[in-house]
């Protein structure tokens, strides 16, 4: 029988479904990894007030417990982190590494939410630069992320994204993708790879007229199934761009405030 790979995220729920938790599963189960989750936070949305969020943190002690479920009571051939809430939780998360060895850990640095440019834990923030950062196999940050972690005012330009990958791999990520997303400045989303070597750059023209909620969490799922499936990060990232990209592209309406991309092809 064809060996089952098995991914693991450690992340939100966003209750409404377009990022966080769903996202990856969705996302694992595309790219025909078994999924399994440790919930973090939970995000609900008000219809009555504009949209607006509120993040109901789970007891450290019932994500412990999941985290055990998982890591010592199955095994993992690939974990996913993305938003994590609090400093305390990084640490356990960054104990469970390096306890469990887990093996292809690819950390989506989620700092923001909803499309508020505003650190949303500053505590976290900093836990996560630190401490999980430095056990990244990829680091997938949007530009506003890579900026607070590379202690940059910006990341805009080409030579901006070059600089704040460098700095994140002097912070100990094996390979930092830096997504460039709707607040480059150019036509086109351009993802950069940097190995610590050399850099790669991905670019695909802007999509008007959709919707790309989770799409971070999307990229850094797809990166961690085919990671989990034993392939290369260059060619992961790759894959992973293009399925995100079919996702936006298939995206459709939920309500005045939000749309959700389609994960399913
Ligand atoms: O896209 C970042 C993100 C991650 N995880 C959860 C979220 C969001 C954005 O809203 O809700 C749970």
């Amino acid at each position: 029988m064809k060996k089952i790979c098995k991914a693991l995220t450690i992340a939100g729920l966003d209750v409404s479904g377009e990022a966080g938790l769903n996202a990856d599963l969705r996302t694992f189960e595309e790219f025909g990894v078994y999924g399994m989750s440790v919930l973090t936070v939970i995000v609900a949305c008000d219809p009555d007030n504009n949209w607006s969020h509120d993040i109901y943190p789970l007891p450290l002690e019932l994500i412990e417990k999941q985290l055990t479920t998982v890591c010592k009571g199955v095994g993992v051939d690939a974990v996913k982190t993305g938003m994590l809430g609090s400093a305390e939780l990084v640490e356990i998360v960054v104990e469970t590494i390096k306890k469990y060895r887990l093996p292809n850990v690819v950390v989506d640095p989620v700092l923001v939410c909803k499309g508020i440019d505003e650190i949303m834990v500053p505590t976290a923030a900093r836990a996560i630069k630190e401490k999980l950062i430095p056990l990244a196999d990829v680091v997938t940050p949007n530009s506003f992320e890579a900026a607070y972690l590379a202690d940059m005012d910006r990341v805009e330009t080409r030579e901006d994204v070059e600089e704040a990958a460098r700095r994140l791999h002097a912070l100990g990520a094996k390979n930092v993708i830096i997504k460039s997303g709707t607040r480059a400045s150019t036509d086109e989303y351009i993802d950069v790879l940097f190995d610590g070597k050399t850099f790669i750059h991905h670019s695909t023209e802007r999509l008007d007229g959709v919707y790309n909620m989770g799409a971070g969490c999307t990229f850094s799922a797809a990166i961690a199934a085919d990671l989990a499936k034993g392939q290369t990060v260059r060619a992961s990232m790759a894959r992973a761009k293009s399925y995100v990209t079919a996702a936006i592209e298939g995206s459709f309406r939920l309500n005045d405030h939000v749309g959700a991309m389609r994960h399913w092809r």
